[in-house]
């Protein structure tokens, strides 16, 4: 049964994470894989999930079967955290939202949603993307095309391309999907005029947006980088978001995240949301309940609440410094470049102008690990190692 199998390539993100351990060099740094790691190199667990944690557990009096839809209040409070509490669509029951194994779960649901309602849709997503999302909806047979997003060689949004591509090429039911905030790669992401923008294109050409929000938090503030969700929501009469809490409470491998899904009214929704639950029903059968539990307890408490904000608000700060003091430290070492797009990107990633060469050099002969891409994660980089960082890669620049 086996033998016609081909061996596949490995995920060429989370193999770096290997290929950094095994380095022996006491300088190496890791601007690989979107994972926050504090001023010391760990990635660590916040002081609130520790706590909330701790509480959850020691009060735990049973493990048997949840439902499909995973903890119903941990669905209501990641909803009020995704739309804000006063969201007239919550208000008027046209969002249902249920717990997924992470937002790749929460993604997978809505491909395989997606195909449930109408196979024939094709998925537009921005060039380039996290490429797990080509995986994820090939998955379920959707047919993919990507729209212009962002231009590497002039490191900017192109918006007109973008809105031009969706506006010719794609067809009414067709869906697009869309970085929340912090774009992966980029770290480019649309301003609020240009979510307002696009939302009036999508409702012209009945368009589906699939709103991926993976780092609510890390560019503005928890509030600001759900804008364009929120604005979207307001609008228009369908769409989805599949969330993530892995980075924002460090939950990763506890597989934490949301689906919700916007339609016209309370009864679609309720049609929608059985789907949604058959879909499950036949892939992991009920999500994972510790990290849910987790969110539940900081986000029901305001105390934790607050406490939490704070960390998230901590792990920002960190990045942003980090994101400048990179951005400062490459242009004065190399001023053929100009470096000061990365200050108008946000979270963890952005891409450096480096070629496959220069790439493997600064992997090879200064043990500094990046995806092949040139996308670098802000994650790796300290106080301690940024001057070695910047002062490699000036050199392999030049
Ligand atoms: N979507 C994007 C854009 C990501 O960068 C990531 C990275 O982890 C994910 C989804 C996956 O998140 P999760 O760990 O919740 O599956
Ligand atoms: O893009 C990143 O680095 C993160 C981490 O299959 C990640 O999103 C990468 C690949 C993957 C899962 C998570």
């Amino acid at each position: 049964m086996f033998e016609q199998l081909a061996l596949l390539p490995d995920d060429p993100i989370l193999s770096l994470i290997g290929a950094f351990l095994q380095d022996n060099n006491p300088l190496k740094v890791d601007l690989g894989a979107g994972v926050y790691k504090d001023e010391t190199g760990i990635a660590p667990i916040l002081t609130t999930v520790k706590a909330a944690e701790h509480k959850y557990l020691s009060e735990q009096t049973s493990k048997t079967y949840t439902g499909i839809a995973g903890d119903m209040e941990y669905n209501h409070c990641i909803e009020q955290l995704i739309f804000g509490q006063q969201h007239p669509a919550l208000q008027a029951q046209r969002i249902s939202t249920i717990q997924t194994p992470g937002s790749s779960g929460g993604l997978y649901l809505a491909a395989q949603l997606i195909a449930r309602s109408n196979p024939n849709s094709k998925l537009w997503l921005s060039q380039p993307t996290w490429d797990n999302h080509y995986a994820i909806f090939a998955s379920a047979n959707i047919a993919t095309a990507a729209y212009p997003y962002y231009r590497i060689g002039q490191q900017t949004i192109d918006f007109e391309q973008m809105l031009n591509t969706l506006r010719d090429e794609a067809k009414a039911g067709d869906a697009v999907l869309l970085h929340g905030c912090c774009h992966n790669p980029s770290g480019a992401d649309l301003s609020p005029q240009q979510w307002r923008d696009l939302t009036a294109l999508v409702l012209e050409k009945d368009l589906v947006p699939v709103i991926d929000q993976a780092y609510q938090g890390f560019a503005h503030s928890l509030e600001e980088d759900a804008y364009g969700i929120r604005y979207m929501a307001e609008h228009l009469p369908e769409l989805i978001v599949s969330a993530s809490c892995s980075k924002n409470f460090t939950l990763y491998r506890e597989r934490t995240g949301s689906i919700s899904v916007l339609s016209s009214n309370s009864k679609q929704n309720r049609s929608i949301v059985s789907q949604l639950l058959a879909i499950a029903r036949a892939c992991y059968s009920i999500p994972p309940a510790n990290g849910a539990a987790i969110v539940k307890t900081i986000l029901m408490d305001e105390a934790s609440r607050l406490a939490w904000q704070a960390e998230v608000e901590t792990m920002r700060q960190r990045l942003l410094a980090m994101r400048t003091q990179l951005a400062e430290q490459l242009q004065q070492k190399q001023q053929q470049v100009d470096f000061s797009y990365l200050l108008k990107q946000h979270g963890m990633f952005s891409f450096l102008p480096l070629n496959t060469a220069q790439i493997t050099a600064l992997r090879e002969q200064h043990s500094i690990y990046m995806v092949g891409s040139g996308r670098i994660s802000f994650t790796g980089l300290t106080t301690a190692n940024i001057d070695y960082a910047a002062d490699a890669i000036a050199a392999v620049i030049k």
